[in-house]
């Protein structure tokens, strides 16, 4: 099974949204909050070439965006891929 880590603040509805998802499959995951975490959330851009959003998804390390793009990888069908590659 793939490590999943979710990057989230306190009061995020896509945050949530990307959680729900990974419920719905029944995925276990990783969450850091960096709602008051200014440091890692400066890294969090550097690690995702500049993405300032939250929730920021990784996948065995993998940065894979936010909701709407692991929405998307899900829709492709390379998110079940991504997730049955193990850590
Ligand atoms: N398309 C992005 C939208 C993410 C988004 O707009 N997140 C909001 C919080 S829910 C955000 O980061 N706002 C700016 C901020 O909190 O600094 C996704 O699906 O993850």
């Amino acid at each position: 099974m793939a490590r999943v880590v979710i990057y989230r603040t306190v009061y995020c509805p896509y945050c949530d949204m990307a959680k729900r998802l990974f419920d719905s499959l029944g995925v276990e995951y990783e969450q850091i909050d960096v709602t008051e975490d200014p440091e890692t959330r400066a890294e969090l851009v550097q690690r995702t070439g500049g993405k300032r959003t939250v929730p920021q998804i990784f996948i065995n390390d993998v940065p894979v965006g936010g909701f709407t793009d692991i929405q998307a990888l899900q829709r492709s069908g390379e998110l079940e891929r991504m997730l049955a590659d193990d850590a």
